[in-house]
């Protein structure tokens, strides 16, 4: 029996838009599939909550990839050990038994696997350019393909209606900065701006982008370093427990309000 390849194409075509089709609405929205974002919408999914990752890159998990200056390994204390065996990661402990180590090839895989099998979906090649606002609430996110905005093309974008949205978009905190240009949102910081990362202190930093994962505008919660950046917080470098720790806090937060909600 030969290949049809107009056959092939169909069933690309129809499952994806089956797919787009159904996260048109959802109950949580993530951006971003670096750690922060694919360890909340694990959790969620994990939760019964219908959501999705928009990821602009081709590949997920952002930053976990490239370890420390691109040695493939990541460091986690205990708290990070523990989400990274829940998801089936291996690590070892090192030196007296504050850190761990683990593959950052493995942890990025099986961060993304065990993300998809929950039941969350996840678009990559999608960038998020815009939100979608009623009332002072943040009530959706306004997408592209990553490819119009490489190219320089002007497409007007599509929109999908979530409950919350996760600004999980690291360094850049691009959510938060287009809702600051556009709408001049007022956030939940000191200062109502995104307040700008500080230089390295591990120890402080990593408690801190706990602390700070938080609601910091109506509908919109920012967890993993986009926390740390808003919040005008200390950078960690290549420990990756804290963002593990506030991804798991955002879908804490967030699964509680919609639990209150319904
Ligand atoms: C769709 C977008 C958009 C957009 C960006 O950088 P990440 O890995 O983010 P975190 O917070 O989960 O993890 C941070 C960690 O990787 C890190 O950088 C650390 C620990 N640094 C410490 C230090 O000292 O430097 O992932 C963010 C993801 C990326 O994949 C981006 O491509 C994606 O968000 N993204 N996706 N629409 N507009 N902007």
């Amino acid at each position: 029996m030969g290949l049809d390849e107009i056959k092939i194409s169909r069933a690309i075509v129809e499952r994806y838009f089956k797919k787009l089709t159904d996260y048109l609405e959802m109950d949580v929205a993530v951006v971003g599939a670096g750690p922060s974002g694919l360890m909340a919408a694990y959790k969620l999914a994990t939760k019964g909550f219908k959501v999705a990752v928009f990821e602009r890159r081709m590949s997920i998990g952002g930053g976990i990839w490239g370890g420390g200056m691109m040695f493939n390994e990541i460091v986690v204390q205990e708290e990070g050990a523990r989400l990274l065996k829940e998801i089936g990661v291996r690590t070892e402990p090192w030196d007296d038994g504050t850190y761990y180590t683990a593959d950052s090839v493995e942890v990025a895989c099986l961060l993304a696997a065990k993300c998809l099998q929950a039941g969350a979906k996840i678009f990559n090649l999608i960038m998020v350019e815009d939100v979608m606002v009623r009332d002072n609430r943040v009530v959706g996110l306004v997408l592209n393909w990553s490819a119009t905005e490489i190219a320089g093309l002007h497409v007007d974008p599509l929109a999908v209606r979530s409950k919350y949205v996760i600004e999980a978009t690291g360094h850049e905190t691009a959510v938060l900065r287009v809702m600051q240009e556009k709408l001049g949102a007022k956030l939940n910081t000191e200062t109502g701006k995104i307040m700008g990362e500080k230089s390295m202190w591990a120890e402080v930093a990593e408690s801190l982008t706990v602390n700070y994962t938080r609601e910091v505008y109506p509908g919109v919660f920012v967890a993993g370093m986009a926390a740390n950046a808003t919040f005008g917080a200390y950078r960690m470098g290549p420990i990756f427990g804290g963002m593990l720790l506030s991804g798991e806090r955002a879908a804490e937060l967030i699964a509680e309000k919609l639990t209150n909600e319904k």
